[in-house]
């Protein structure tokens, strides 16, 4: 078929469209031709594009901490809130950027509560003041064998534990994610058993590498990657480190947590990145890190404690076997 020439379709979508994404989506169509992308990666990316051109957070000011810095790039904001796990927002990576819209993160109190001398019941913004905010890049490793280079927004969880005064009773820290069906389609599922909990003992929620986070990429944190406060624990596979946290409980006891409750053999207490400890069903010798995943990328090889090795003398002694 002849198509007309008229002046309305002359324009090359180069002059209507900004110039990077216009080179993205020669890059994509290029990939399209190549076959290197299948269906469900098609609409994925067309979401991820989607999300890119809506992006408006807020900002939050932080200090670099040159402590924590890699030489790896970074994950790109895209990536990095368009493949999420967020079970109560749908168990698709793509489903909490589109569906987490719904969490309202204010007002919102964080209660701290059990085994401490001074519970407290914080704003989140009061929480936000209560130490210096630092920007850490920390590698966080899913247990589903990929990874991220995230820079985040936070300060060490010790900061908190110090100003309740923790008795000697206290062993071991819980964290509780909200748990609301009105503002979470996920919770209609019964995938896990809700609330999402998490635990940790109360030297490893001591150690300085623990971030109680508040925003990544110098914004707050998009309501998909745990707004408007969550765990980062980057030397322990990613479901230890809670989103959207209401509570967090002292305990004298190992609290319960929710990938145990639910696949015992598969998700133990401690959970330390560790390549040697195959999962049940998949080796965990390798990881993806997302943003190469090209059909001729290698995998990187996964290093022990997700590369944070000062953190190896809390489980001296300890079978790391057993205690997976
Ligand atoms: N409340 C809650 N927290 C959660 C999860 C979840 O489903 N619910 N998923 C965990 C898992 S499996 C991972 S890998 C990380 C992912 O964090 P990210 O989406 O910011 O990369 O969040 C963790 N925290
Ligand atoms: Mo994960």
């Amino acid at each position: 078929m002849l198509i007309q020439r008229t002046p309305s379709n002359i324009i090359l979508s180069s002059e209507i469209t900004p110039r990077e994404v216009f080179e993205q989506r020669r890059q994509f169509i290029k990939q399209i031709a190549a076959g290197a992308i299948g269906g469900a990666g098609l609409l994925a990316m067309a979401n991820r594009e989607a999300f890119a051109q809506n992006a408006s957070a807020q900002k939050l000011a932080a200090t670099k901490n040159p402590a924590y810095v890699l030489t790896e790039s970074k994950t790109t904001y895209k990536d990095a809130t368009t493949y999420n796990n967020y079970y109560e927002f749908g168990t698709d990576k793509a489903d909490p950027a589109q569906t987490a819209g719904s969490l309202k993160t204010r007002p919102w109190t964080v209660s701290i509560e059990g085994e401490v001398n001074k519970p407290m019941k914080l704003d989140i913004d009061s929480l936000m003041k209560i130490a210096p905010l630092e920007e850490r890049i920390y590698r966080l490793r899913c247990v589903e064998g990929w990874s991220m280079v995230i820079p985040w927004i936070g300060f060490s969880l010790s900061n908190l534990i110090k100003k309740v005064e923790p008795n000697s009773k206290a062993k071991y820290v819980e964290f509780t994610s909200l748990a609301d069906k009105s503002q979470m389609p996920g919770l209609r599922y019964g995938v896990l058993d809700w609330p999402y909990v998490e635990g940790l003992r109360m030297d490893e929620a001591m150690h300085p590498l623990a971030l109680l986070s508040f925003g990544m990429y110098g914004e707050v944190l998009p309501n998909q990657n745990g707004a408007p406060v969550r765990m980062v624990l980057p030397w322990k596979y990613g479901f230890k480190s809670a989103k959207s946290i209401v509570k967090i409980r002292f305990t004298s006891e190992q609290p319960k947590t929710a990938w145990n409750m639910t696949a015992p053999r598969e998700y133990g207490f401690y959970s330390n990145v560790n390549p040697e400890v195959d999962h049940p069903r998949w080796s965990q010798a390798h990881e993806r890190r997302i943003g190469e995943d090209g059909i001729f990328t290698k995998k990187r090889n996964t290093l022990m404690f997700n590369g944070y090795s000062e953190v190896a003398s809390l489980y001296s002694g300890m079978d790391l076997r057993k205690f997976y």
